[in-house]
């Protein structure tokens, strides 16, 4: 095959494997403004079904059949909700309220949607993905209210939660002989599943049903109990104590959903567990060993700096603090991070600290003192002191266009000491960030060095403590060559060129997209282990690296393995070693 046969047939198992709202003809621009990779990863469809929101049709708008109105809103959940919210309130994309539309009335808002803008709206009737009829629709269907979907309480949650397996009928021990520490769950994302992988002879334990395009797995203080969350707002406990680890309780906290922890501060350990939720704007504290829920509080509220009320504040990355009994729960839209007091969970105390609008992913500090979270549309890492529950910085100077951290990594600098990363999905740099205030107090919170990794596109960077390399990946870069292989420079000698790890060709898959996506280390620090993400009907692979040599130590390969993205090992996870 060509390179030019290879690319096309790269682009196109990619749009099979995208959201097919991103699918467009490979000839035509996806949209103009902004990157590619961008949109394709915050773009995908809102796993909120078109009859569960209420339609509500306003006096004065274009005037829509019942018919017109369901296809509308089945348009906008799927192609146009993760980015402008599903209220139209704005998030990535604009807003898009009534007051807006009606006064650019439908002739306006057709050229928009149809030619897209250089802001970053698709061309979605030149691109191919709209027809001029459903053009027309949405031009219409965008004066009206927005249809809102159902709340989601204690009522709905207690019916969803099912107790598989009570606490009592649980083992006393482990009843089986794996290394729990050393394995690893890995999400299998468009098969609703995880598959539970021994990290010491590298086979499956079990793959476990869990909800709708599962997203992160978390793991108890104790490293007994899994957490998987998946974006249909369900969340999956699994005891891996029992014979053949599974679920033991199931519950859905929400209709679209991200993320989960677990009480980690001393005398807490395993008894709560917490999950954020995109709609409805909430968070849930749940009983760590059952997912009873116990306690749902809203996120809607006021913007960090313009103070303005926004109905539907997403909840993004949540973590359990080392220094207090507390979770801090990132929420998006209004750029607040809330330290969430779970010792009386009846009468709560939440410490609001004022970060930065549309915070997104992050990850402690080697200390555990520091979480260090993007706010990734607005270019910035929020410092957040844990222990003395306020901000401590907004680091804006030096970082690059959209950071996406994951965890990030720490390690420590020949130079400038002790610090944390982060690689981007708008560009190729990766910049370290100074983190002692105490020995290295100059380089504190400063970007100390940016080192340029192979392209933009990047979600995921990782280390270890053990390791002396820091490995870049970039799964959304649209050159195949860069998607398909991951960067890794020397932390001893950072001026050192990267070298280039072709990850994918490992692997030894057929056709498809293969992106090769976030490194995850074994318990030891001496593998790293990649996701060849390939279409949900091509086969995809895990390729396990031997850190020292950098050289290929074995490819998991199993029919099994439908679209693995991230991978979490246990020990580290537990212990946040990253
Ligand atoms: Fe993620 C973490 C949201 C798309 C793989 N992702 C997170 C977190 C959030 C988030 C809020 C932090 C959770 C935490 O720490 O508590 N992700 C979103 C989105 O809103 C977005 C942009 C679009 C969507 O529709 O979901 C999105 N994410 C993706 C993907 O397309 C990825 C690459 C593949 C997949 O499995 O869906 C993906 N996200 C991940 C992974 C993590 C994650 C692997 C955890 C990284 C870690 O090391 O902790």
């Amino acid at each position: 095959m060509t390179n030019r046969n290879t690319m096309l047939a790269a682009t196109i198992s990619l749009m099979v494997a995208m959201p097919f709202s991103l699918a467009v003809a490979a000839d035509k621009p996806l949209h103009p403004g902004t990157p590619e990779p961008e949109l394709r990863y915050k773009g995908a469809p809102v796993p909120i079904k078109p009859g569960e929101a209420e339609t509500v049709v306003t006096p004065g708008a274009p005037p829509l059949t019942k018919a017109e109105f369901d296809r509308a809103k089945q348009i906008f959940f799927e192609r146009c909700a993760g980015c402008h919210g599903v209220l139209r309130k704005g998030a990535t994309g604009k807003p898009l309220t009534p007051d807006i539309t009606r006064a650019k009335g439908t002739d306006y808002l057709k050229v928009f949607v149809n030619y897209g803008s250089p802001a970053g709206m698709p061309n979605f009737g030149t691109g191919g993905e709209l027809k001029p009829a459903d053009v027309e629709l949405m031009a219409k269907f965008l004066q009206h209210e927005p249809p809102q979907p159902p709340e989601w309480g204690m009522k709905e949650m207690k019916a969803s939660w099912k107790l598989l397996v009570p606490p009592k009928k649980r083992p006393k021990k482990q009843e089986n002989k794996y290394n729990l520490s050393n394995v690893f769950s890995v999400t299998l994302r468009d098969s609703g599943e995880v598959a539970l992988i021994d990290g010491d002879t590298k086979k499956i334990i079990n793959i476990v049903k869990t909800g709708y395009a599962v997203h992160i797995s978390r793991l108890s203080h104790s490293g007994r109990y899994l957490y998987v969350i998946g974006r249909d707002g369900q969340v999956n406990l699994i005891d891996l104590w029992m014979k053949t680890p599974d679920n033991v309780a199931v519950i859905k906290i929400g209709l679209e959903a991200r993320s989960v922890d677990t009480s980690k501060y001393k005398g807490y350990e395993d008894k709560y567990a917490i999950a954020g939720s995109y709609w409805p704007p909430q968070y849930t504290i749940m009983n760590g060993d059952t997912l009873e829920p116990l306690k749902i509080v809203a996120t809607r509220g006021y913007t960090v700096d313009t103070q303005e009320y926004h109905p539907e504040p997403r909840v993004a990355s949540i973590v359990a603090s080392h220094f207090h009994p507390e979770f801090v729960v990132n929420v998006k839209e209004t750029g607040q991070t809330l330290m969430v007091n779970y010792a009386d969970i009846n009468n709560l105390k939440v410490t609001t600290i004022g970060t930065e609008r549309f915070l997104h992913d992050g990850g402690w500090d080697a200390s555990k003192r520091y979480f260090m979270v993007a706010a990734n549309q607005r270019n910035t890492i929020a410092v957040v002191d844990a222990k003395e529950d306020k901000l401590v910085k907004l680091v804006k100077d030096g970082v690059g266009k959209t950071p996406h951290p994951g965890r990030g990594a720490n390690f420590v600098d020949p130079k400038f000491g002790p610090v944390w990363a982060t690689s981007h999905l708008g560009d190729e740099t990766v910049v370290l960030i100074g983190t002692d205030p105490e020995k290295h107090k100059a380089n504190a919170w400063k970007v100390v060095r940016t080192l340029k990794a192979q392209g933009g596109g990047s979600l995921f960077i990782k280390t270890h403590p053990n390791s002396k390399n820091l490995w870049v990946d970039s799964p959304l870069n649209p050159d195949a060559a860069v998607s398909q292989s991951v960067a890794v420079f020397d932390i001893g000698n950072l001026d050192k060129p990267f070298q280039v790890i072709k990850v994918a060709e490992m692997a030894g898959l057929g056709e498809g997209s293969k992106r090769v996506v976030q490194p995850e280390y074994n318990k030891a620090g001496d593998e790293v282990w990649f996701s060849v993400w390939n279409g949900k009907t091509q086969e995809s692979a895990i390729v396990i690296i031997d850190d020292k040599t950098r050289k290929l130590k074995q490819v998991i390969k199993d029919k099994r393995l439908i679209t693995p993205t991230g991978k979490f090992n246990v020990y580290n996870t537990q212990n946040d070693v990253y």
